[in-house]
């Protein structure tokens, strides 16, 4: 397998980032998580661009443009001759000395690993997920925005650990205020009297790819949809409940803490849905030929 780094392509066995990479030392650096469909890069382009926004968002300059990115994407994806994989895009600070001071690194570091994807068992999309109520809050937006896809990742984690020890898979995260932000690595969407929601990302969610072809979908085929506060009780209430992201697609929620999501079984309009993202997956994106 081989990796991009810094322009090269290198055996995985030497792929090595210095112990003073500031993406080690402090989680300095921004990083996205892409899919690809039988030879389709879903949404590159959106992943690019949620890149540089993410890199601009912590005045991290790029050193190359987007459309280079995205031939290096590519590039890799080739030499790796993957047509179903899964993308891990990091750039960071680089390396510096030890102290915090951003300045000290002349150049940031990238990389881009294509491999197989681990993907949740068959029987989750069928039966539907069980999760829970993480105790651990979502960061505060004016702290550190959970817009900006960082490499500082110990917030959600601290949520999957709780998801863990309450013997399930995923965590729904609330605000500082109780609000449902999102998961640890999805977003939520519930669907209620036949009218779809999902909250809005400026309370501290990231602003999904999937989440936004889910809505692009829901438009398309006439559901309604709105971005709504939503409170658990609101979660707890709804007809249906389902999760998006980039490694999970859409996968129902049945079950939220020990309690029953509408029927107990993926709902009709989550299903629906389901249909139409993997309809989507054959042509929304950048194909490259092998
Ligand atoms: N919220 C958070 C906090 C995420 O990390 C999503 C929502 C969904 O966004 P996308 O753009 O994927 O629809 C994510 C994405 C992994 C992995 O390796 C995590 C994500 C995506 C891909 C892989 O755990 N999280």
């Amino acid at each position: 397998m081989k990796i991009y780094l810094d322009g090269r392509l290198v055996d995985k066995n030497e792929a090595y980032v210095s112990v003073f990479d500031h993406g080690l030392l402090y989680g300095d650096g921004v990083f996205e998580g892409i899919r690809t469909y039988d030879g389709l890069v879903f949404r590159l382009k959106e992943h690019i661009d949620r890149l540089y926004k993410s890199a601009d968002a912590i005045e991290l300059k790029m050193p190359m443009t987007k459309i280079e990115m995205i031939e290096a994407v590519i590039k890799t994806l080739k030499v790796n001759k993957l047509k179903n994989a899964y993308i891990r895009l990091v750039v960071t600070r680089g390396v510096g000395d030890l102290g915090l001071d951003p300045r000290k690194c002349r150049k940031p570091t990238i990389f881009i690993i294509t491999d197989k994807i681990a993907l949740y068992p068959k029987e989750y999309y069928q039966k539907g997920l069980e999760i829970v109520t993480a105790t651990t809050k979502r960061n505060l937006v004016q702290a550190l925005d959970p817009r900006i896809k960082s490499l500082n990742y110990l917030n959600n984690i601290l949520a999957k650990i709780d998801a863990i020890k309450s013997g399930t898979e995923e965590a729904i995260m609330l605000t500082y205020d109780d609000h449902v932000a999102e998961c640890t690595g999805d977003n939520i969407f519930v669907v209620k009297d036949c009218e779809l929601a999902t909250p809005p990302v400026d309370i501290g969610a990231l602003e999904g790819i999937t989440r936004d072809a889910v809505i692009n979908l829901a438009k398309r085929t006439d559901i309604p949809f709105y971005e709504k506060l939503l409170k658990m009780e609101n979660v707890y209430a709804a007809d249906e409940v389902f999760l998006t992201g980039t490694a999970a697609e859409i996968i129902p929620v049945v079950k939220i803490d020990r309690r029953k999501i509408g029927e107990g079984r993926p709902g009709e309009v989550t299903l629906g849905l389901m249909e139409e993202f993997k309809k989507l997956t054959k042509t929304d994106g950048v194909r490259y030929a092998m």
